[in-house]
Formats: C-alpha cells, sequence, structure tokens
C-alpha cells in the first residue's frame, strides 16, 4: 500500500470511506491522522509479529527497560521517516490536497515523563530497535500524560493533559495478558517440608492491562514493542468495599503522571504505580520465559532487566517474590538470578530526589514485598559486617532499612550487578561523594554510560534540511552511523557548506519567529541572536542567572547611551513543578521582565524576551534547529548529563555552559574555542557545600550589576504585587543562594560578551557550529545503547 504514491492513495481512500462512512471531501483531519495511523500499524504488523516470533523462538537474551516515564512526543512522523515511507505518503496526500504537516500536528504528543529521565528512554527505545537489539520498553500508560502549561497574567497555570482524547492509533489493548497486581493484606507462613512458605492473604487486587505500542527501527524489519500497563478494577471486586470507592481507587494507579521530579506527594499513590509497574512488567515477562524455558534456573542468562532510576527499584523484591514463593527456590539461588538479572541506573545527586519512603506506608500496602527487603537488608548487613567489622556508623549509612524508611537507592544498588551514572563528571560524583561507601564495598558494580539522543529525531526529523546538507556533504552513512558525522569537519572552512548551513539556520528561525508571533503575538528579529534555554524549571539550573544577567542588560541599556548589544532574542520554555512554589515564581519573573523589556522603545530594539508556553518534546523539536546559543547553565556538580544540550549541539547550536554534566565531555570533543564554559567548578561547589565560605551578600555589595538586578525583584520596578518576587530574592540573600547565582554572575556576563563577540564575525560561528555538528555523532543514543548492550546488558542484535 506504500509502494507507490496512487497505490497509497487508492488504499487510503478506500479506508478512510470505509471506517468513517463519509466521503473524502467530508472527512476532518483526525479521520485522515486516524486513517493514515492504522495504514501504518496494519504495514509493520507482520514485522512487528515476526520480531516478536524471533524473540520467542531465538535464543537471544532480552532486555527490559522498566520507567516510570516514557516521553514519546508525537509518533507519526518519526515512524513515517523510520519505515522509508515519508516520501510516498508526503507526495500522495499532496495530490489529495492534504498537508502531512497539518496530519502529524494533529496527533497529540505522548506525553508520559516529566523531562530528561523520560525522553531519554524514548531515545533508547528508537535505539535499541535501529540497531535490531531485542529490547523493550515497560511503563505506565497514564490517562494523563505531564500537565498543559497555559500562562495567564504571567502565571503558569496547569490543565489535564488530554492525550488519549481521541483515541490512540498507535496501542494494541491485550486484555488476555491481563495480570493481578495484589496491594494490602497481611502475609501468612507455614511451614512446608522443613522449609518456610508465605502467602499473601486478602489482597486488594488490580487489574494490569497491556497495551502495546511498537518501537519502529530505522530501516530495518525490527520493531519491538512497548508495554504500558493500564489499572483497572478485577471483575471480582473485593466484598467489603464501595464499589464506586474501590474502581476510583483503582483507576487512580494510571491516572495521572506522578506530577513531580523532584518533590514527593501523594506517597501512598506513588508506592502503588511504582510496584504497579514492576509486579505487571516481572509476571509478564516471566510467563513469556516459563512457556519457553519452563524453569527460572538460568533467567538471567537470557534476560536483563534495567530500572530506569530508583522508581522501578522493587523490581527486586518482586523477583525474588517470584522465585521465592512461586519457584520455591532457595534464597542463595534467588539472589544470584535477581542481582545478575537487574541493573540501575542513577539519574541525580539532588538529595530531595533520592527516593525514600517510610515504612509505616510501605509495610501495610506492601507487605510480602517488605518482608523480602527486610531479609535483604539483614543479609546485607552481614555481609558488610563481614567486611567492617565493628564499623556500625559506615553500616548504618549504607543500610536498606534505616531510621524508619526504606532507602531505594540502597536498595537498587545492593540488588543489582551494574550501577551506573549518566555523564563522566556524574559517574565519577557518585563513586567518590555520593556513593563512595557502597563503590569502596563493590567497586566493580560501578560504571559510566553517558547519556545520548536519537539523532534520528532531532536532527534527521527535526531538522530535514540540515540532514540533507549533511547528506549532500558526506552522505548518508551518518543516519545509521552518527559518529561518521565527523568527515564533517572536511567543510569546515568550506565556503559553500558556511553558507548553506547558515541560511538553513536563518530559516529555522524564522519559523520559529513565526511561531512566536502565533503564540504570543510578538514579533521577533530573525537575525538577531537566538538565545535559548529550554528545560524544566528547577532552581538548580539557573534559569535565575540568566534573568539576572537579562535585567543587567536593560539597566545598562536604558542608563548608559553609549552602551550597545547585538540584537538578541532570550527565548525560554519551561514547566515547573505544580507544587514548587519557587520554581513557579521564577516563571512568573520570565514573564515579568518580558513584559518590561518588550515594552520599553530604547531597549526592546536590541533585546527581546520571550516565554515559549507548554514546552514538550513537538515544540522542541521547533526549537533546537533554530537556536544559535544553548544555555546549559547549572550549577556544577548538579546536573547529572543533561540531553537538551546534546539536541542543540546538534543543531549547530553553540553551548554556553558550565563545566556540568555531559557539557564537559562536550567540551573534550569540540575544544575550548567551540564552546564558551564559565563559572564554579563542580569541584569548587563541593567544596562550599562540605567547608562553608560563600557569602552571596559580599557579592551584593560589592557587585553594583548583581545589587541593582536584586534590589528590582522587590523595589516596585515590576509593579507587581509587593512581595510577588521576595522568595527569589530571599533565596539569594537570606538563603545564602545555595545555586551560586551571584558568585558565577560575573563570569556569566563575561561569557556572554565573548559569545556576543564571536557572533559579530558570522564567518567564525558558522565554522564553529560547524564542528559543533561533526562532533555531535558520539553524543547519539546509538552510541549510548551500544555501550549498554556490551558492557551491561550483554545482548546481541536479533
Ligand atoms: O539522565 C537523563 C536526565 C539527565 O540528563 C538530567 O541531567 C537529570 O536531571 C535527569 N534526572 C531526572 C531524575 N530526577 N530528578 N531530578 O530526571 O535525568
Amino acid at each position: 500500500m506504500f509502494s507507490s504514491k496512487e497505490s497509497f492513495q487508492k488504499s487510503f481512500l478506500k479506508r478512510l470511506e470505509m471506517t468513517y462512512g463519509k466521503t473524502f471531501r467530508e472527512s476532518t483531519s483526525r479521520d485522515q491522522y486516524n486513517t493514515l495511523g492504522h495504514m501504518v500499524r496494519e504495514y509493520i504488523s507482520t514485522n512487528w509479529i515476526e520480531t516478536n516470533e524471533k524473540n520467542r523462538s531465538a535464543n537471544n537474551k532480552q532486555v527490559y527497560y522498566l520507567s516510570i516515564e516514557f516521553l514519546l512526543g508525537k509518533l507519526m512522523g518519526q515512524n513515517l521517516l523510520n519505515l522509508g515511507i515519508r516520501e510516498v505518503v508526503e507526495k500522495g496526500l499532496e495530490e489529495l490536497g492534504i498537508s502531512l504537516t497539518d496530519i502529524e500536528e494533529s496527533e497529540s504528543d505522548a506525553g508520559l515523563g516529566n523531562g530528561g529521565l523520560g525522553r531519554l528512554a524514548a531515545c533508547f527505545l528508537d535505539s535499541l530497535a535501529s540497531l535490531d537489539l531485542p529490547g523493550h520498553g515497560c511503563g505506565i500508560r497514564y490517562k494523563h500524560g505531564l500537565f498543559d502549561q497555559k500562562i495567564a497574567d504571567g502565571y503558569q497555570v496547569e490543565y489535564p493533559e488530554q492525550w488519549l482524547r481521541h483515541g490512540n492509533v498507535w496501542e494494541v489493548r491485550k486484555p488476555d495478558q491481563a495480570v493481578d497486581i495484589a496491594f494490602w493484606g497481611t502475609t501468612e507462613s507455614r511451614e512446608v517440608d522443613g522449609k518456610l512458605e508465605f502467602k499473601h492473604v486478602s489482597p486488594e487486587t488490580v487489574v494490569a492491562v497491556p497495551y502495546d505500542m511498537p518501537m519502529i527501527g530505522y530501516e530495518t524489519s525490527t520493531v519491538n514493542t512497548l508495554r504500558l500497563w493500564s489499572a483497572e478494577p478485577a471483575h471480582h471486586p473485593p466484598l467489603n468495599r464501595d464499589l464506586l470507592t474501590y474502581k476510583r481507587e483503582t483507576e487512580a494507579v494510571s491516572e495521572f503522571l506522578y506530577p513531580d521530579d523532584t518533590h514527593d506527594e501523594g506517597k501512598i499513590l506513588r508506592l502503588k504505580q511504582q510496584y504497579f509497574l514492576v509486579s505487571a512488567s516481572l509476571q509478564s515477562i516471566i510467563r513469556s520465559f516459563r512457556k519457553k524455558n519452563g524453569s527460572l534456573h538460568n533467567f538471567h542468562e537470557m534476560v536483563a532487566i534495567h530500572i530506569n532510576d530508583t522508581h522501578p527499584v522493587l523490581a527486586i523484591p518482586e523477583l525474588m517474590r517470584i522465585l521465592l514463593d512461586e519457584e520455591r527456590m532457595e534464597w542463595e539461588e534467588a539472589w544470584k538470578i535477581t542481582t545478575n538479572t537487574i541493573s540501575y541506573t542513577n539519574h541525580t545527586t539532588l538529595s530531595e530526589a533520592l527516593e525514600k519512603w517510610p515504612i509505616y506506608l510501605f509495610k501495610p500496602l506492601l507487605p510480602r514485598i517488605y518482608l523480602i527487603v527486610e531479609e535483604i537488608n539483614e543479609r546485607y548487613c552481614k555481609a558488610l559486617w563481614e567486611r567492617y567489622p565493628g564499623d556500625w556508623n559506615r553500616i548504618e549509612q549504607m543500610a536498606i532499612l534505616a531510621h524508619g524508611l526504606v532507602k531505594m537507592a540502597h536498595l537498587a544498588i545492593a540488588g543489582s550487578h551494574s550501577v551506573n551514572g549518566v555523564a563522566k563528571i556524574h559517574s565519577d560524583i557518585l563513586r567518590m561523594r555520593e556513593m563512595k561507601l557502597f563503590y569502596e564495598f563493590e567497586p566493580e558494580k560501578f560504571n559510566n554510560k553517558t547519556n545520548g539522543i536519537a539523532h534520528r529525531r532531532w536532527l534527521l526529523k527535526a531538522n530535514p534540511e540540515l540532514a540533507d546538507t549533511i547528506t549532500e556533504a558526506i552522505g548518508d552513512r551518518w543516519v545509521k552511523d552518527p559518529e561518521y558525522l565527523i568527515q564533517l569537519k572536511r567543510f569546515i572552512y568550506d565556503e559553500g557548506m558556511k553558507e548553506k548551513t547558515a541560511k538553513i539556520k536563518q530559516a529555522r528561525k524564522e519559523i520559529l519567529a513565526q511561531k512566536i508571533f502565533e503564540q504570543s503575538s510578538m514579533k521577533v528579529d530573525p537575525s538577531s541572536i537566538f538565545d535559548v534555554q529550554v528545560k524544566r524549571l528547577h532552581a538548580y539550573k539557573r534559569q535565575l542567572l540568566n534573568v539576572l544577567h537579562i535585567m543587567y542588560l536593560y539597566n545598562r541599556i536604558r542608563e548608559d547611551s553609549n552602551f550597545s548589544v547585538y540584537p538578541r532574542t532570550f527565548i525560554f520554555g519551561a514547566k515547573a513543578s505544580p507544587g514548587y512554589y519557587y520554581a513557579k515564581k521564577v516563571i512568573k519573573l520570565i514573564n515579568s521582565l518580558a513584559e518590561k523589556v518588550n515594552s520599553d522603545p530604547k531597549v526592546s530594539k536590541m533585546i527581546k524576551v520571550v516565554f515559549m508556553e507548554n514546552y514538550r518534546v513537538s515544540l522542541a523539536e521547533s526549537i533546537f534547529p533554530a537556536a544559535d546559543v544553548s544555555e546549559q547553565i547549572s550549577t556544577a556538580s548538579k546536573e547529572a548529563s543533561g540531553t537538551g544540550n546534546m539536541k542543540f549541539m546538534m543543531n549547530g547550536a553553540l553551548t554556553l555552559g558550565t563545566l556540568d554534566g555531559a557539557n564537559v565531555e562536550i567540551l573534550e570533543s569540540v575544544g575550548t574555542p567551540n564552546i564558551f564554559t564559565f563559572g564554579l567548578t563542580a569541584e569548587q561547589v563541593l567544596d562550599y557545600y562540605e567547608n562553608g565560605g560563600y557569602r552571596s551578600t559580599e557579592y551584593y555589595h560589592h557587585d553594583v550589576r548583581i545589587r541593582q538586578a536584586t534590589d528590582q525583584l522587590i523595589n516596585g520596578f515590576f509593579h507587581e504585587t509587593e512581595g510577588e518576587f521576595e522568595a527569589i530574592y530571599d533565596s539569594l540573600i537570606a538563603h545564602n543562594d545555595q545555586y551560586f547565582v551571584l558568585k558565577d554572575f560575573s563570569s556569566y556576563a563575561e561569557a556572554q560578551e565573548r559569545v556576543e563577540q564571536t557572533f559579530i564575525n558570522k564567518g567564525e560561528w558558522q565554522e564553529k557550529s560547524l564542528i559543533n555538528i561533526a562532533y555531535s555523532g558520539s553524543f547519539s543514543s546509538d552510541r549510548t545503547i551500544k555501550e549498554y548492550a556490551d558492557g551491561i546488558w550483554n545482548i546481541k542484535p536479533i
């Protein structure tokens, strides 16, 4: 049906009429989108079935990537591209008077994630399938993904996201493969043949129903599966429960994506979600394993289970439960299988994001799992005692259960064979500081896997003009072998290439300027420097540093008639966690600043500030290609890796960043002249945290630029309600600026001047931009996934 434009049109029209009982002329763009989606699904169905069949029959180890978040974005465009049928479809539709872009836009973003961690999981699925690796995702089919953000009077307002409102053409519901998940109740034990046997008595059951989505590889027949679980009430609800309450509580398990990636709230529901995900996934993995292999004695040789951060860490006691209670294995064998199956990635050192569950909540909700965690803890502490006899202090710090809490990261380290960080500096901080004791105990477990991004989405799809130009120059090998992009180095000084890529950037800036106009009726100058900071709003990411610097520029332009800057458009996009007061205030501050700057004729001739509403994957796809400057300005040591930095670089933006996360590796790749770095190093920051010695007021008193901008937060400059930005002011002054915004201000301002000076020399800028693109190949998730496959999972292409 996709062999030619004509055959596509014929099938498309026929199917549209048959499905919707309307003529083509009467059909809506949603009807057209759904028709196309169903055609694609049918087209890949044979490959999907065959991939599953191969996985079932071949003696191939499989990996299951368990993640509480999968930030997929839109799928139609990527699927068409990966299948190599985009052009046929585009041309076929064009002749019918339909734009493929419009159809693609009508798709809802699958926003089942908060930010970097969830998007990384989505990029990994793309690479796994494209590399023909037998790897599948397991997640939750949240009815509502990350909230939709509206800005009203400068404030963030959250609306429930509705991606399933019109159905999801990519999913297949599989009710026959549903499994039961047991919560609450009690455990009973009795001795059978000299062995204790445990039974979970009177649990409350939630049914987990899988919805499978095809993960289509690029130019390959491999179609892997993302299995998303939906929570439904059991057919026989508990007799003692009010039916409606039971139904509501059950469905709540997969109703909302946990809206917060740093602060804990709704603890029981969150814990329920985590157990729901791992229990459903493990039961299903084991069911198919048993069908093929019978016993589970060699499970770890055939199955790898990866836990994306600590959220799915209950996979460890859940696997133990199945091996002990269902397989009747001895503890030692079950533990060997479990630890050899499970591997764990840490994504943050922020202490507030390191999960710890109060035992008083954990134990009644998951009684049997708790008993197993207790036993794991006991045995772990015993092993520690043998290694460090008498060192109570060390053992207390490493215990899984301590001070009334279950420490999920400790459980993850104890119960897995591999623990990795997501960038070199992050893995070093884990080894040398945050997880030092664990590293000393089992150094062989620790390793680094620097993050990567799906270059086919973030370059080939998001920036087709740039992709074509690259292909014209070096051929298309880079699409399957991204490190081949390095061949572009030959063209760095090629005037033709420089001109072409500069034109492409300009065109993408014009498109973004048009989008900004549509969103906010604001005109921005596409020839100005597009200086972009898009990411979650968090104190450590320091959007505030960017803001204070813009305030300084504003003041300077207003007060000093000899001062001028190269025209610049500062673009922000960020969602704040709904309960994160400070972050929401920063959003308001950016919007107040935008109003102030953009309405001042003298200032707005040189600078403009834009806050783009509802930052999400699909919007990101139009922002990255249009950026000149990539703001990666977190407090050093705080950003585990960052992946936006890689997306910008791949699209030819230059990084303005601290020596944090993967910025460090970007610097190593492109070299000092091709990146603008500034600020405290991680060592210096950590040293301040440990030994003190920083006083933000010193910087406030000694730097008039800082004092003026900081005072403006509270002195009526913004004409907002009194006290509006007091919390931000306090964070800098009363709370001694935990993120070193004032300390780094001067160095940041100086780096910004270097950015400007370099940009003025267009030729030089373009060379640097090309160098960034050329070196971006090693930041593809293909490279990362190969490292996981070889170094952790031990899996081979199908
Ligand atoms: O590893 C993916 C991504 C990193 O690039 C970011 O640096 C890191 O902040 C993020 N971590 C999380 C975990 N929760 N928190 N905070 O999202 O992971």
